[in-house]
């Protein structure tokens, strides 16, 4: 285990109820620790996920910065030779069986640009930069000299740099499948929001969903009602073997069935180029080229996937040319864009605190707007509360300057767990804990809220 610098115990500040959440949310960590990652959890998710890992580092990182930056390390260890970092790095010691796809549906370690730990071929959301970056800056600590962890931080970040820049590159350069400067997904699953009905138009699309058998394993620790339908899942397959078939590569991605340029995904790489710019200047490096590719991605959101008459940002598909309508909070992220215009910002604030979002929930960010058709209180990403996005959610209200709406963010996200535990996501209305238990990213968030107050964040690179 490496060696605890900072951090281990609960803030002074903190009151018994936020005491006893902290003691519980580092035991989840703990135990869900498989040595040189954490597993998001033991049942549900046995292997190291990308935007999860990077998410878990965060709750290391106020617990202990030096096994964030192992988890860190660990994951940065899977990237490929073109600079992908994959979603899945598998723990060759858990069995084939266990998570569907494993890793002989992949294929990494056959394919050229594979590392040599074996992975999935699909992207996750970028939030590495930004998890790099608290991992240097705990290890800094606030004053940034004279501590333990000064120069194990520094070394971290510079052997992370080159690594995060080559994924950056990958994402901006082979990901811009549409010539307009957005990031482009292949499949649901690199979106993290997997089961969002954003999806479900280019889903229903997939023409032979399940071509191939396969048996599921993903309803064996959670209800059939909370997860993916059967159709949905045949379709998940049938994409990720499509473009495992074609070598994964992206300039064949014409070819696929699901190309869609998404709001979540382009805001966040956003936030993390202006996190890289942050670490470059933390290095002694030229930030610039990393606050001009932020403001380019600023503009080709406004201009790509910007819904003026709805005043929120939709996902793109980029085989038909057209807006996916849904609404859900991955419309809202691009609050995370310092650049925005005072129109643009408070027309998404408005949504925001509208009774789809933070205005109609008891227990909110609902994952879909509760006054849309497609809300599904209970199902997996169609309308569920997730500590993750509550997380991003509140990042990009403290961004676009309300702080009292980050507030009243991180306030539902600590209710509920504190509530129903650390589940992987709750029912908005109710509160009820959803899916796997003890979930890994819930808990390293919560210790993220509880070390840092809103209030007393410090402020956003760039
Ligand atoms: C969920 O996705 C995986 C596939 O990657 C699954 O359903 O099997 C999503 O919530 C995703 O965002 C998350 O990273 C992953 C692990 O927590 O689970």
């Amino acid at each position: 285990m490496a060696q605890q610098e900072d951090g281990g115990a609960p803030p002074g500040r903190a009151s018994t109820a936020g005491a006893r959440l902290w003691r519980a949310a580092a035991d989840t960590l703990e135990a869900n620790w498989v040595g040189v990652a954490t597993v998001p959890s033991a049942t549900q998710y046995p292997h190291q996920w990308s935007w999860d890992s990077a998410f878990i580092s965060i709750g290391w990182s106020v617990l202990d910065p030096a096994r964030a930056r192992v988890e860190l390390e660990s994951l940065l260890a899977g990237q490929w030779s073109d600079g992908r970092l994959p979603h899945i790095q598998f723990n060759p010691a858990v069995p084939e069986q266990a998570y569907f796809p494993g890793p002989s549906f992949w294929a990494s370690k056959a394919h050229p640009d594979g590392p040599a730990v074996a992975t999935s071929g699909l992207v996750q959301p970028p939030v590495h930069a930004r998890a790099v970056l608290t991992a240097v800056q705990a290890g800094l600590g606030t004053g940034g000299t004279g501590r333990t962890g000064s120069k194990a931080a520094l070394d971290f970040g510079r052997a992370a740099y080159p690594r995060l820049l080559a994924w950056h590159r990958y994402l901006r350069q082979r990901r811009d499948l549409g010539g307009d400067g957005l990031v482009a997904l292949v499949h649901p699953w690199e979106s993290g929001l997997d089961n969002s009905p954003v999806w479900d138009a280019p889903l229903a699309a997939v023409s032979r969903p399940g071509a191939a058998a396969f048996t599921r394993r993903d309803t064996l620790h959670v209800g059939a009602a909370e997860r993916p339908t059967d159709r949905d899942y045949a379709a998940y397959v049938s994409l990720a073997t499509a473009y495992r078939d074609s070598g994964y590569d992206d300039r064949a991605a014409g070819g696929l069935e699901f190309v869609v340029a998404d709001p979540l995904v382009n805001a966040v790489l956003l936030d993390a180029e202006l996190c890289l710019a942050r670490l470059a200047e933390l290095l002694g490096l030229d930030p610039s080229g990393h606050s001009r590719a932020a403001h380019e991605l600023h503009e080709a959101m406004l201009a790509g996937l910007y819904d003026a008459d709805r005043g929120i940002f939709c996902a793109r598909d980029l085989r038909t040319g057209r807006l996916l309508p849904a609404a859900t909070l991955a419309g809202l992220l691009p609050l995370l864009d310092p650049w925005l215009s005072e129109e643009v910002r408070i027309r998404l604030l408005e949504r925001l605190v509208s009774p789809g979002f933070l205005g109609g929930a008891r227990f909110p960010v609902p994952s879909t707007a509760m006054d849309s058709p497609d809300f599904d209180r209970r199902r997996y990403w169609r309308g569920p509360t997730w500590i993750c996005t509550n997380w991003l959610l509140a990042l990009a209200a403290g961004t676009a300057g309300r702080g009292e709406l980050a507030e009243r963010i991180v306030r539902s996200g600590l209710d509920l767990v504190g509530g129903a535990g650390f589940r992987e996501y709750f029912d908005p209305v109710d509160g009820t804990g959803l899916g796997a238990h003890e979930f890994s990213w819930s808990a390293a968030l919560t210790l993220d809220w509880l070390a840092h107050p809103v209030g007393a964040r410090p402020p956003r690179p760039g």
